[in-house]
């Protein structure tokens, strides 16, 4: 029998976590695949979606996808992760919701919220993203509300990550 999510919880192997990802300057795909490659745990990766940027300055389209990670790390070892992927993609940060050669956001951690002034879980906005749904919706359908309907016209499949090319 499958054990239910709370039983993973608490097998020892950690609690399941989700972080997105977005890139729209240089070459997004090597941004995304470096990246995949080097968050720890990673256990499922969503296919590849172009999305319409969503608010900031005039700027090119994103590609977003959502990595499912098993992991014992806390939510701020997480999002020290989430900054040192960014770090090496040389993210600078400009412009609030402004381009970036990769953003990393931690979504959701099974069981665990936190609200301080460096870090909110869930993510505050996740809920109302189409580009973050979506692709969370191959990797975690129990975490997207039952009412979202996938599917948006900003929102469009490119393929699977290991199978695309730059830019
Ligand atoms: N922070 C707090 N909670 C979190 C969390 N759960 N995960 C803090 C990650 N970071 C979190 O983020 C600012 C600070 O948020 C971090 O230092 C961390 O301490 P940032 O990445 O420096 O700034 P930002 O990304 O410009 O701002 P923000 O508000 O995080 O923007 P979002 O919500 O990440 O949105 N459109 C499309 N189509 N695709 C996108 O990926 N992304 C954004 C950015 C806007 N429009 C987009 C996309
Ligand atoms: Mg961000």
């Amino acid at each position: 029998m499958t054990p239910s999510i709370a039983e993973q919880s608490e097998s020892g192997r950690g609690r399941r976590a989700f972080i997105g990802l977005g890139s729209n300057i240089g070459d997004r795909v090597a941004y995304l695949k470096a990246a995949v490659a080097a968050i720890p745990d990673v256990d499922a990766v969503s296919a590849v979606y172009e999305t319409d940027p969503v608010g900031g300055p005039e700027q090119g389209m994103f590609l977003n996808l959502v990595a499912r990670l098993q992991t014992e790390l806390s939510a701020h070892e997480l999002l020290d992760v989430c900054r040192q992927r960014e770090a090496e993609a040389e993210r600078t940060r400009e412009v609030r919701w402004g381009p970036r050669s990769l953003d990393l956001d931690l979504l959701w951690i099974d069981g665990v919220t936190v609200d301080d002034p460096e870090l909110t879980v869930p993510h505050p906005r996740m809920f109302e993203r189409p580009f973050v749904l979506i692709p969370l919706n191959d990797v975690g359908a129990d975490v997207v509300p039952d009412d979202f309907c996938p599917v948006d016209d900003g929102v469009r499949r490119v393929g699977v990550l290991s199978e695309l090319e730059g830019p």
